[in-house]
């Protein structure tokens, strides 16, 4: 029914995800993009980019005063990171639980740091956490016309639209 899928296409939001050079060097790649892909989420923008200094600066900036940052923007430009972009119902939040808690110790099993990681400092995956964070994380790492638009075959499935 089209206004159901009026009222539906209002819920969609988009979400910035990144495999971090440790996930991207201990090849999980593939399982990662598995599980969001699984869950019905709509893959609409990727690349796989090495930023410079400046850049990890500009994305982790909320952080720059907490002692780890530096290491942390060393750590982020020093080899290839998977970007992404996902869009679906609820991507945002859900996103949050299928990384799992910052800290992998403190991760629950089921989710990618909880399973994949040990440490807060190599924990694999980066998410954004709030809908105005991801808007400008999206902003920041992709340009506006490498974000696709299509219907994904998936949808009417999962979201049980005509
Ligand atoms: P998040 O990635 O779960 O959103 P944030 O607090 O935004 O967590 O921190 C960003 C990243 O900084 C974390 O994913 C982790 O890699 C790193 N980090 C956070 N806390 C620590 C710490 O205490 N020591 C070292 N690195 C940390
Ligand atoms: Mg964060």
């Amino acid at each position: 029914m089209l206004q159901d899928q009026e009222a539906h296409a209002l819920q969609m939001e988009r979400t910035f995800i990144a495999i971090k050079p440790d996930g991207v060097q201990r090849g999980l790649i593939s399982e990662i993009i598995e599980r969001f892909e699984r869950k019905g989420f709509k893959l609409v923008a990727i690349k796989l980019v090495v930023p410079s200094k400046t850049f990890a600066q500009k994305h982790y900036h909320d952080l720059k005063e907490r002692p780890f940052f530096n290491g942390l923007c060393n750590f982020l430009s020093s080899g290839p990171v998977l970007a992404m972009v996902w869009e679906g119902e609820g991507v945002i939040t859900y996103g949050r639980k299928l990384i799992g808690a910052t800290d992998p110790q403190k991760s629950e099993p089921g989710t990618i740091r909880g399973d994949l990681a040990i440490v807060v400092g190599r924990n694999i995956i980066h998410g954004s956490d709030g809908p105005e964070t991801a808007k400008n994380e999206i902003n920041l790492w992709f340009k506006p016309e490498e974000l696709t638009n299509y219907t994904s075959n998936q949808e009417k499935w999962a979201y049980g639209v005509n």
